[in-house]
């Protein structure tokens, strides 16, 4: 009877070999204490929940949450960047038939690319038009990759197209590539983005004019878009107008709507 009894007034804990009695009194206090501390929890949560919401906004992100990203950039970009970091890249069979056309923002406007050249602006007041003839004249390269998006799809398809880093040789643009960014612009500038210009020069950045050996078609982009398979796929613009260079950060489309600016992988 007297066993029983204890039975009931005892918890015992095993932990490892140990036995651990405690007594109904010692029970209640750490339910106390546990409860105590859930409350407090979910207090502080709630209270950073209001502080963070009253926060000004940077770029369309609460300031604190810009900072996060700004953060997680300068170590990405620093101390995980390598030009010898190369993408994943797959067979050629891997590459799925039908691409998914993702985002048209700019390819709305009114266009022939019958009449389109790439506005390359060296410098203010030095700006080149570049017809899509001479950008197939230099070395063509293919890429077979994961092609993955912030809404969370992703898929392995196959461009081709010259190198950036290519591109900027032969039309000397070192000085330019020395400064901390590149912008790029649809032709009617309704779509636009800014990239850090390590990513820009990194070996599998591509100005893509082919997209599964044959050439790309007009939603997909064409004549000329980006392929940059270091970024997600809101960097990789479609319908390239203008190229420029900046020591500042180019306007960014989705940056200026809450997105992260460097959106590397
Ligand atoms: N001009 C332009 N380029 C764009 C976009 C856009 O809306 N307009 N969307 C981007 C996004 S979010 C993605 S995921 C890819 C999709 O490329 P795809 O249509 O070739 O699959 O294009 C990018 N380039
Ligand atoms: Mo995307």
């Amino acid at each position: 009877m007297k066993q029983t009894n204890n039975r009931l007034t005892t918890t015992i804990i095993k932990m490892k070999t140990k036995e651990y009695f405690l007594s109904n009194a010692q029970v209640r206090n750490r339910t106390i204490l546990a409860v105590t501390c859930l409350l407090l929890f979910f207090t502080a949560c709630f209270f950073t929940w209001k502080w963070l919401n009253g926060q000004p906004k940077e770029q369309g992100a609460l300031k604190p949450l810009r900072k996060v990203l700004d953060a997680n950039e300068s170590i990405f970009s620093t101390v995980l960047f390598s030009n010898s970091n190369l993408v994943k890249t797959y067979p050629k069979e891997s590459a799925v038939q039908k691409v998914r056309v993702n985002g048209n923002y700019g390819l709305q406007s009114e266009f022939d690319p019958a009449n389109w050249t790439l506005t390359l602006i060296k410098n203010p007041g030095d700006t080149l038009h570049i017809s899509i003839d001479d950008i197939k004249k230099l070395p063509k390269t293919e890429i077979i990759f994961d092609f993955k998006c912030i809404e969370g799809w992703s898929q392995v398809t196959h461009w081709a197209g010259v190198r950036f880093s290519d591109f900027v040789k032969y039309y000397g643009l070192n000085e330019q590539a020395a400064l901390q960014f590149t912008g790029l612009q649809t032709p009617d500038n309704e779509y636009y983005v800014g990239i850090d210009n390590k990513s820009m020069m990194h070996p599998q950045t591509i100005l893509c004019y082919e997209m599964n050996g044959k050439p790309l078609p007009l939603n997909q982009g064409a004549p000329l878009r980006l392929i940059i398979p270091v970024k997600y796929g809101v960097k990789h613009l479609k319908r390239i107008g203008t190229i420029y260079f900046s020591s500042n950060r180019p306007p960014d489309y989705w940056y200026e709507r809450g997105y992260d600016y460097y959106c590397g992988l």
